[in-house]
């Protein structure tokens, strides 16, 4: 398998003419697959008619993974300096010892690099052959990624390693050699009125001058550096810099993609950094991901990323409590069982902790915190009331979301959850959970996937096809029909993040398991596979 790895295509080969196409000199997969789904409607009499649909697409996976960098806005912070250090420990193969012993680099809680997929039944035994999801197609290896980035504190990397007291100190002092080549970070915008007031004394490396259209430009001619010094084939920008308050919707300020530029031109005052970061990424195709709940994706923001045709993809990293909250709620409420009241309370002693202490940034954590049961109670309409006319909401449990500052306990998140609910007959049931997280080791991993996945999400293109088309060898010419790219909004990494940005009017679906399915389902697509195939657990006779 190691040697496999390194032949082209990656390590899986689908043996079928009809759905796969390999083409290893051009670099790259062919794939007809057929989206089986069901449309309902009502009848006169109350019936659900379900009508069978057939959709059938032919992916195409460019092969060709290139040099990738990644720019990280907010990189001198705890998840970027740890995002930092995981890698350069990983690349240089660093170890080092803690009370429990020896420990060695690794990506523990990547989804890509430490999970795994059931491709099928090995042919000999009948028992399950599961790959690596970083096997299912060619994707960057996070030791490859080039780094770098933006904070408003100047601080250099290796101390603002120290700084963020997340990683063993023996692991720090191995890698702050190689911390301290990477230097200070890029000086970055800072507009006072978006961050809490008690970070303005970390502002020491702010980009001069307060014309937004000249930030914009600054930042462009920034990611154009790099990806220009570093020889890149592409960059990802992603934001893991502080949580911003809520940007106010205007019409005419931010609500098309024209009045927006108009605004950023004009520096008008609810245009944030992140926008304009979110911005100067789009303007030039660069995949930008916000690993914040602020509302950088205004709606003109979405529109403009749907005119350049380029990647967006949001809101805030889904790391343990949230996770967590979506996978009971889910089995609660699949089981039957009426969750009455979720409430969750976190203490928190990082420099995250400190922003959020502050009203209106805590305001937008809170709405991103309180939106993963949404659909999940929305589809059970045997536990919870639907909406009545002229409601927006239906019958919902309480739903709670306190978060305080606690400077003794750093980076080592307490979270405590209570789920009250109601049982057969009148009973109650009451889960308690008590979940002391390593915030930015858990979000670190979340931020290397965010970037692999939207990587690969540039190389992949898909084209529909008619029925009749039955297979790879049997479809229109490209001039007939052509490929074109994924919708600019990622919802497919809807996994890694709590409230995920989908295509304005969509459906957002919070459900962890539905989550990890799509992203399953549509990388098996990329290979011409179909879920399923084991999935109905029967045992036949023969
Ligand atoms: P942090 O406070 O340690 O780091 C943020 C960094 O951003 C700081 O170094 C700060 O100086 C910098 N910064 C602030 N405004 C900036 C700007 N305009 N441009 C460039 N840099 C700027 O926070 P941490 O723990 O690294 O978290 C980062 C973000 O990720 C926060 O928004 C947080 O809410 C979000 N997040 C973190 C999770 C975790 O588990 N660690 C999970 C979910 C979201
Ligand atoms: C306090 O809640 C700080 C936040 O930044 C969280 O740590 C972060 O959003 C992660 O939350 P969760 O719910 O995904 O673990």
């Amino acid at each position: 398998p190691t040697a496999a790895r390194s032949l082209p295509g990656g390590l899986i080969r689908v043996q079928d003419e009809q759905s796969t196409k390999y083409d290893d000199v051009q670099g790259e997969i062919r794939s007809v697959y057929t989206d089986r789904g069901c449309d309902v409607k009502k009848s006169l009499d109350g019936r659900l008619v379900v009508e069978k649909t057939e959709q059938k697409y032919e992916f195409k996976t460019d092969t060709k993974v290139g040099k990738v960098g990644l720019m990280l806005v907010g990189i001198g912070g705890n998840n970027g300096s740890t995002v930092a250090a995981t890698i350069l420990a990983n690349k240089h193969n660093i170890s080092w010892s803690t009370k429990l012993g020896p420990i060695q680099p690794n990506y523990i809680g990547s989804l890509v690099r430490a999970s795994t997929v059931r491709i099928g039944a090995d042919a000999e035994t009948g028992k399950d052959v599961n790959v690596p999801i970083y096997d299912m197609l060619p994707m960057v290896h996070p030791n490859d990624l080039c780094l770098g980035g933006w904070d408003i504190s100047g601080m250099p990397m290796d101390q603002a390693m120290a700084r963020a007291q997340v990683l063993d100190y023996d692991l720090q002092r191995q890698v702050a050699p190689l911390m301290k080549e990477m230097g200070a970070p890029l000086p970055s915008i800072y507009y006072p009125d978006f961050i809490a007031a008690n970070q303005e004394d970390r502002a020491d490396n702010v980009i001069p001058g307060e014309n937004k259209w000249e930030h914009v430009q600054r930042i462009r001619k920034d990611i154009a550096d790099f990806k220009r010094s570093n020889g890149l084939d592409k960059v990802v920008v992603l934001w893991t810099a502080n949580t911003e308050r809520y940007s106010e919707l205007i019409d005419g300020v931010n609500d098309t993609a024209d009045n927006l530029l108009n605004a950023v031109q004009n520096s008008h005052e609810e245009v944030s950094p992140s926008t304009v970061f979110a911005i100067a990424a789009i303007l030039d195709g660069h995949p930008y991901i916000n690993g914040s709940p602020s509302n950088t994706f205004v709606p003109g923001c979405i529109e403009l990323a749907e005119r350049h045709q380029s990647f967006i993809a949001g809101d805030d990293f889904k790391s343990g409590q949230t996770k967590f909250k979506s996978v009971v709620t889910e089995f609660l409420v699949n089981a039957g069982i009426k969750p009455l009241s979720i409430a969750s309370y976190n203490h928190l002693g990082n420099n995250d902790g400190k922003n959020l202490s502050s009203q209106r940034q805590f305001r937008s954590k809170e709405i991103s915190k309180s939106s993963v049961v949404d659909d999940m109670v929305a589809a059970n309409n045997l536990l919870y009331a639907p909406a009545k006319k002229g409601e927006k909401k239906g019958e919902h449990p309480d739903h709670l979301v306190v978060i305080k500052y606690a400077p003794a306990v750093g980076d080592d998140k307490r979270a405590l959850d209570e789920y009250y609910s109601e049982l057969l007959m009148g009973g109650r049931n009451t889960l308690s959970v008590f979940n002391i997280c390593e915030d930015s080791l858990l979000a670190t991993p979340l931020i290397l996937d965010l970037t692999i996945l939207a990587e690969l999400m540039t190389r992949i293109t898909y084209r529909p096809l008619q029925a009749e088309s039955t297979s790879v060898k049997d479809v229109p010419s490209e001039k007939e029909v052509p490929f074109q790219p994924l919708y600019p909004v990622l919802s497919l990494l809807s996994y890694m993040l709590k409230a995920p940005l989908v295509k304005p009017g969509d459906d957002v679906v919070n459900s962890l398991n539905r989550q990890r399915q799509g992203l399953e389902a549509f990388m098996k697509a990329c290979l011409g596979l179909e879920m399923g195939g084991g999935d109905l657990l029967l045992k036949t006779r023969t």
